[in-house]
């Protein structure tokens, strides 16, 4: 593990930024640093006698009492999922157990790892951990003019004071020559929210067209009140302006509008929907914080809203002396859910030169299928490094858990205006641009090249989307020992990769109802093979030597008596086969 000695004053500014309420009560734990006061995530098992209470309030008044004497009058449990999914994601959430998860909200007083080992101990409980928080990945150099859009391409264009290496780029002009991204193509910014009034932005904004804003009434019945671009699940309203500045950045990156002679372009031109998970709670522009609870939220709304790519430029902020135990559960169940429903999710390595192969930083270590985990490179394809200390890596990295570099140095992007800490006071929009450094940009970079690929490959799923990136990207000598492959983000690469995928051949299904049992029988059909049932994937276990039959356990709720349901195959390289339609 590599660290950084001065980074140490950036932990301790964000904690302290991210994380203020925490100084109350810092004394007592050493979780209450990284955790918010007095919240605890538990998941009951199923047939817990508290789920089967209908009334929600009477429902989260006996998970609350699991607590004992802690959960005082004001003591609550929230429900993780919000709102009221469509059967189909619903499906999705509830295979995961996600109804099962709650936030136990006690006095913020409370002595939190003093009730988590109580509740683990109960015969109710699958896990129960902290509500840990959330860090943002973006550092911001001083000099406002530092930045260019080198990253886009890069002719040998000086950055600030230094020189750069031509065509350490990602090669977006030449993707741009075959698609510039389709409107159709939708990228959840789970984020801190986005100037929605920016006039580099408002363009490129996902609009919900069933939802009529500010008439507080689910217009589209998805469950979500007033969701018009994207939604605040942090506040559970439509309110998703830019709480801290980080969400504006990241979007420009990705689709900044292209030809409308103001400031600089994004990747795409496809739409960004702000979700927003952090909420602010006081004036002060240091006053906002995000919990993991509410990074799960925003996770669960992508999925959904529809959207086929996930930006998740963020991390947990764990507590280093406790790592092995911060798996952040809930938050790998949502991620869980976000693979189950198909959707790309791009992650980053983070901005505190730990080694991934070694060390866990979450949601990247999680290691799903449907995730690519980014690390930040500079203009000349080397690893991102402190300017004055080349011995050192600032980013995240890992020869064989981190997938590919892309920029994250001293790049242009948009700036939010108002009054947030990463906001600008200029009144005049055209200054509305600011220079950004960190992983969190390389993440942003990925999701734009996503939205490329998927506007050029609609029908691919994440997995096919990824290799995509993954094998169109240049490989690079300098960036070897840091990521696997050495390889750096490319547009062009990806938009015009061609893959090798087995086609598997499904030609008939039967269904033990009893015995919850799906056997599929066909051709073409890999170890890890996955029976696609609507939208979810259960795996499927071989039953034949020459491999021509699998079985895969699927609760009969997903076989309606009467219903026609769609069952397809999906091989683990990407090759899905056509599906055919089974009824019970
Ligand atoms: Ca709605
Ligand atoms: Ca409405
Ligand atoms: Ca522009």
């Amino acid at each position: 593990m590599r660290r950084l000695h001065f980074l140490t004053f950036f932990a301790v500014l964000l904690v302290v930024s991210i994380a203020p309420k925490a100084r109350v009560s810092a004394t007592k734990s050493n979780i209450s640093r990284y955790a918010a006061p007095g919240e605890i995530i538990v998941k009951l098992k199923p047939g817990a006698a508290q789920l089967e209470i209908e009334n929600r309030d009477q429902r989260s008044m006996a998970i609350s009492r699991l607590a004992g004497d802690r959960a005082d009058a004001s003591a609550r449990a929230e429900a993780l999922v919000q709102g009221e999914p469509t059967q189909r994601v619903n499906q999705i959430f509830v295979e995961r157990g996600l109804d099962r998860v709650f936030v136990l909200k006690l006095d913020p007083n409370t002595d939190v790892s003093a009730v988590v080992n109580e509740l683990r101990s109960l015969d109710e409980v699958e896990y129960a951990e902290p509500n840990y928080l959330i860090k943002l990945a973006t550092v911001i150099p001083n000099d406002p003019d530092f930045g260019q859009q080198w990253a886009l391409f890069n002719p040998g264009i000086p950055v600030g004071d230094f020189v750069s290496t031509p065509n350490a780029d990602i090669k977006a002009y030449r993707a741009w020559d075959i698609t510039v991204g389709s409107p159709n193509v939708i990228i959840a910014l789970t984020d801190t929210g986005v100037d929605l009034a920016h006039p580099d932005l408002v363009k490129n904004i996902y609009t919900n067209p069933g939802e009529i804003p500010g008439n507080g009434i689910d217009d589209d019945h998805n469950g979500f009140i007033d969701d018009v671009h994207g939604f605040n699940v942090a506040d559970q309203n439509g309110d998703t302006s830019d709480a801290v500045g980080h969400g504006t950045q990241m979007a420009g990156i990705i689709a900044a509008e292209m030809n409308n002679n103001i400031g600089i372009s994004g990747i795409c031109q496809s739409k960004v929907m702000p979700v927003r998970f952090y909420k602010r709670y006081g004036p002060d522009p240091s006053q906002f914080s995000a919990t993991v609870a509410d990074a799960a939220r925003s996770l669960l709304y992508s999925i959904s809203a529809g959207a086929s790519i996930i930006n998740a430029s963020w991390t947990t902020l764990l507590d280093p002396d406790l790592v092995s135990d911060q798996v952040a559960q809930a938050l790998a169940d949502a991620v869980k859910a976000t693979n189950d429903a198909g959707v790309l999710m791009v992650c980053i390595a983070g901005n505190d030169g730990y080694d991934l192969d070694y060390s866990k930083i979450y949601p990247a270590s999680y290691w799903l299928p449907n995730q690519i985990v980014v690390a930040a490179s500079d203009f000349n394809d080397g690893i991102w490094r402190p300017v004055n200390n080349q011995f050192m890596i600032q980013t995240g990295f890992g020869p064989s858990s981190v997938h590919l570099a892309a920029p994250g140095v001293s790049v242009l992007t948009t700036q939010a205006h108002g009054n947030c800490q990463l906001c600008t006071q200029e009144t005049d929009p055209s200054k509305w641009y600011t220079s950004a450094t960190g992983s969190s940009i390389s993440g942003a970079y990925v999701s734009g090249v996503a939205a490329l690929t998927k506007s050029r490959h609609p029908d691919d799923s994440a997995v096919l989307l990824s290799r995509r990136i993954r094998e169109g990207v240049e490989v690079t000598q300098t960036l070897r020992d840091y990521v696997i492959g050495g390889g750096r983000l490319s547009a062009v690469g990806a938009v015009t990769r061609e893959l090798n995928i087995t086609l598997p051949t499904l030609q008939e299904v039967t269904y033990k109802a009893k015995k919850q049992k799906l056997f599929v029988f066909g051709t073409g059909m890999q170890q890890g093979v996955a029976v696609v049932v609507g939208k979810i994937g259960y795996p499927g276990k071989p039953q034949s030597d020459d491999g021509t039959a699998f079985m895969a356990k699927v609760p009969t709720s997903e076989f309606p008596p009467g219903t026609s349901v769609l069952i397809k195959l999906r091989n683990p390289d990407g090759g899905e086969s056509r599906a055919i339609a089974f009824t019970r």
